[in-house]
């Protein structure tokens, strides 16, 4: 009897629910998450459409949970009421952006770099994890805005200011987001993307402030930072630019983390296990995140900036080699 009235009670909120095969389960379900993730719906209509998404998201982690295969799981979280194409288009770097980018404008501007790393020749660790080292700070939330570049050139700046001078320091994201823009000779664009190299050269020249000092918003502002003014906190000497191949992102994470750009098309529901459900064949560089170590097994490991309930508390493993084309476009400070 409880159960009918409450198929009944729902289906009356939700008429249009009727046409399809909804179980209380998934309903349930969703109702759940909502209330989870503090969901508001502007209308009846939003809602509903949200729940058929939801309701099909539901079903892909079934079955990709259910596939003994598979060397990753998936779960429910934040991003659960969107499709794959949202997801991309709101939380990823915009495509106009990314191909303006490969098409040389931009690139590596205003570089104050040294020449692309040579080989090196020192010994590996068989594994590096630089948050046992203390290294890295608390994983951060970009909420609804495409700053990943600021975050991750922000996390490598933390990480490097704490390896050469041992404090471990939230540094300014917003900055980054509201100052490192066309006006200042930048050719990144707020919560539409950005280049995490863009942000070391303006950190060379400008410096960086602490988060407490310019804290995060979520929303792209005006800078309030004089670019004239070269006297902000954090500043860094130089920076480079790591090849493509695994030994030198290995090496490089010896060093240091690494701000590596990468393709996140297919991470939206990412739970724990080892990454590799990106599609080889067709990478776009749409995210930036920071790396931080590999482990015995060569899977390497990244900060995210999606908090820390994503993923593996806000961190990812991802399968050796080059997997969401980690290997592409990474920069690394050196001094
Ligand atoms: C798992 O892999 C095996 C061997 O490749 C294959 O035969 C099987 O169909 C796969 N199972 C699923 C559920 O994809
Ligand atoms: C690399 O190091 C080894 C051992 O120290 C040495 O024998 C070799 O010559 C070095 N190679 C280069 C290219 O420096
Ligand atoms: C570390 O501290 C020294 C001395 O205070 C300072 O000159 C240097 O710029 C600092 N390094 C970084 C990376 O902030
Ligand atoms: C931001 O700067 C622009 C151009 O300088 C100005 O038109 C705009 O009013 C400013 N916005 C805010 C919120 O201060
Ligand atoms: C790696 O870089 C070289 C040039 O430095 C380039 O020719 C090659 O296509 C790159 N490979 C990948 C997989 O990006
Ligand atoms: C991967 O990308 C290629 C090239 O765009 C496409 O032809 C193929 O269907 C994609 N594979 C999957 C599984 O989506
Ligand atoms: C990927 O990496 C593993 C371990 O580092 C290596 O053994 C393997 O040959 C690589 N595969 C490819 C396709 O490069
Ligand atoms: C590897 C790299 O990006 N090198 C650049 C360093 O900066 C100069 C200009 O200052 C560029 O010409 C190089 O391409």
């Amino acid at each position: 009897m409880n159960k009918k009235f409450i198929i009944l009670s729902i289906i009356m909120l939700m008429p249009l629910c009727l046409t399809q095969d909804i179980s209380v389960e998934q309903l349930l379900a969703h109702n759940k998450w909502s209330s989870q993730n503090q969901r508001v719906y502007l209308n009846d209509d939003e809602k509903l459409y949200r729940q058929t998404v939801f309701f099909d998201n539901l079903q892909k982690i079934k079955e990709h949970n259910s596939n003994p295969n598979k060397t990753y799981s998936v779960r429910l979280n934040q991003f659960s009421d969107m499709t794959r194409e949202e997801f991309v288009e709101k939380i990823l770097m915009k495509q106009d952006l990314i191909d303006n980018y490969m098409k040389g404008n931009g690139q590596y501007n205003n570089a104050n770099n040294e020449s692309q790393m040579n080989s090196q020749n020192h010994t590996l660790a068989a594994s590096i994890d630089w948050r046992k080292k203390g290294a890295v700070t608390s994983v951060k939330n970009q909420g609804g805005c495409g700053s990943c570049w600021a975050f991750s050139a922000a996390g490598l700046m933390e990480s490097f200011n704490f390896i050469q001078n041992k404090t471990l320091i939230d540094l300014s994201e917003q900055q980054l987001v509201d100052c490192v823009i066309p006006a200042n000779g930048y050719p990144s664009r707020g919560c539409d993307g950005g280049w995490p190299a863009n942000c070391l050269d303006y950190a060379s020249k400008v410096g960086i402030t602490t988060f407490d000092k310019y804290p995060y918003y979520s929303h792209q502002y005006n800078c309030t930072v004089n670019v004239k003014d070269t006297n902000n906190g954090f500043k860094l000497k130089k920076w480079i630019v790591i090849p493509n191949t695994s030994n030198d992102l290995k090496s490089a994470l010896n060093f240091s983390p690494v701000s590596v750009r990468i393709d996140a098309s297919s991470w939206g529901n990412y739970d724990s296990g080892i990454f590799n459900g990106c599609n080889q064949s067709q990478i776009s560089l749409n995210h930036a995140v920071l790396a931080i170590g590999y482990d015995e097994k060569d899977n390497w490991i990244v900060k995210n900036s999606w908090g820390p309930a994503w993923g593996e508390n806000g961190y990812m493993r991802l399968a050796p080699n080059n997997t969401c084309g980690i290997l592409s476009s990474n920069v690394q400070i050196t001094a």
